[in-house]
């Protein structure tokens, strides 16, 4: 498991990180309590959900007054008192957000998990504004649910604009270590690939129970009251482990105004794609009508969708299928290709460029970058500070991977040999045979993650670091 692994790696980057457990830690923080910006206390937690007619056990990232996450102001400095009230060690991951290193969140890179019972501290500045989220990345939590969103707001909310938060999640019974086993166990037992085409993609390598938005399945899902002509801001957060999806307005048009919670040039359109990870910032316009308005999230090459309903004035709502007609495509770059960043790096020639092959023995399920599944002994990827960046990435699977890069917002700047001023982002899908390339600005040092957000991806291998001082 890539916990257990790479604690024993970083021992030394550990040791000099300082210590993120404690009364020690505790009494630090609220003795720097100068400014006005209240600490916000976040407790790991299990709860009970039902899913198809069953109580499921899952986490939750709760506020005490029940809030799940945190919805905070940009300019406000991210202060936050994590306490572990699971059984098990835990650590959190700000998702999108560009802390000092040693506050990122990642067991054994970052800083040593919490303990049961124990806690630690944030406290860092936030450069920007929009949807982000937060989630375990110790073991497999995040399957169960250990996550939740973070928004910050940044006055792209306009008056009279009312935010829904869409959550997407998979779901299933089957313990997350076993699903992992099954996983393991099953590509040894597949039959030879070598007479399938390339072309043809591998997708949902695990088999959910459900797929939920909100914590809810169609069955039952979230109504959303909203006004008939009325001004909606969506947010759109994939927190699957394992499932892209396209999301479906219906007869709904939608102006996607920010991915990954940066501005882009704004899009009209009623589907769009969100792999693994990633966010969808939507501005509606409502028509003047009662009417239930569903907004769906349907699964790449599959038939099954989940979401939650926007009821305009009080229509009837009927029953929404799980299934759809037909199965959908597999996701493509094909919106990604035509994003432009609001506000674009400054064009710059690379200083340094690192090639990743995302590659894989599907055989064993493992999972790797430059056919090296992550170890204690890989080292970091040398980069220095102040350098421009460009991580080229060429999938050589037949799985689609969302990439992510921790501590540092990328541009998009090439697909296939054409470069253009692409999207700002943190994960990027990577579609099977394609090359795409990322540009950064080394502007927060340390010792970063960059991965495969698939969960059992990140698990099997496909992870490593990067480091600068
Ligand atoms: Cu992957």
């Amino acid at each position: 498991m890539l916990s257990r692994r790479s604690l024993l790696v970083s021992a030394a980057a550990a040791a000099a990180v300082r210590p993120a457990t404690g009364s020690a830690q505790t009494a630090q923080a609220s003795a720097s309590r100068g400014s006005a910006t209240p600490v916000t206390t976040l407790r790991l937690q299990r709860r009970t959900i039902e899913v198809n007619g069953k109580a499921a056990s899952v986490f939750a990232i709760r506020q005490p007054d029940g809030t799940s996450g945190i919805t905070t102001e940009v300019g406000k400095p991210f202060r936050v008192h994590l306490e572990n009230n699971i059984d098990q060690p835990s650590l959190i991951h700000w998702h999108g957000l560009t802390p000092p290193w040693q506050q990122d969140g990642v067991p054994g890179i970052s800083a040593p998990p919490i303990p049961p019972g124990g806690s630690a501290d944030y406290d860092f500045p936030l450069r920007f504004g929009g949807t982000f989220w937060m989630h375990s990345h110790q073991g497999l939590q995040e399957q169960s649910l250990m996550l939740a969103p973070l928004i910050i707001h940044d006055g792209r909310e306009r008056p009279g604009e009312q935010e829904v938060v869409l959550m997407l999640n998979d779901f299933s019974f089957t313990p997350p270590d076993e699903i992992f086993a099954g996983l393991k166990k099953q590509s040894g037992s597949m039959p030879s690939m070598a007479g399938r085409s390339p072309q043809t993609p591998d997708l949902n390598d695990v088999r959910y129970d459900a797929f939920l938005a909100n914590d809810r399945t169609l069955a039952d899902p979230e109504v959303i009251t909203v006004e008939p002509d009325g001004r909606v801001l969506l947010r759109v957060i994939n927190g699957s482990s394992m499932s892209n999806y396209h999301l479906d307005l219906g007869q709904l048009k939608g102006e996607l105004i920010a991915v990954d919670g940066f501005r882009s040039e704004p899009l009209t359109a009623s589907r769009f794609p969100i792999a693994v990870a990633q966010r969808l910032d939507i501005r509606l316009t409502l028509p003047r009508q009662i009417a239930a308005w569903p907004v769906l999230a349907v699964l790449e090459g599959d038939r099954r969708q989940t979401g939650i309903v926007l009821a305009a004035g009080q229509p009837t709502i009927a029953r929404i299928a799980d299934t759809t007609d037909t199965p959908s495509p597999a996701l493509t770059l094909d919106l990604e290709r035509r994003l432009r960043a609001a506000e674009p790096l400054k064009p710059r020639k690379a200083d340094r460029v690192h090639t990743l092959n995302l590659t894989g023995d599907m055989a064993r399920y493992v999972w790797s970058l430059n056919n090296v599944a992550w170890n204690k002994d890989v080292p970091p990827l040398p980069i220095a500070k102040g350098e421009r960046v460009e991580l080229v990435m060429v999938n050589q699977t037949r799985m689609p991977h969302p990439m992510h890069l921790h501590g540092h917002e990328f541009q998009v700047v090439e697909i296939d040999g054409n470069r253009f001023a692409g999207a700002l982002r943190d994960t990027v899908l990577v579609t099977p045979g394609q090359r795409v390339v990322i540009a950064f600005d080394a502007n927060n040092p340390g010792l970063w993650s960059f991965h495969c957000h698939l969960l059992y991806h990140l698990d099997a291998g496909m992870f490593t670091t990067l480091r600068y001082v």
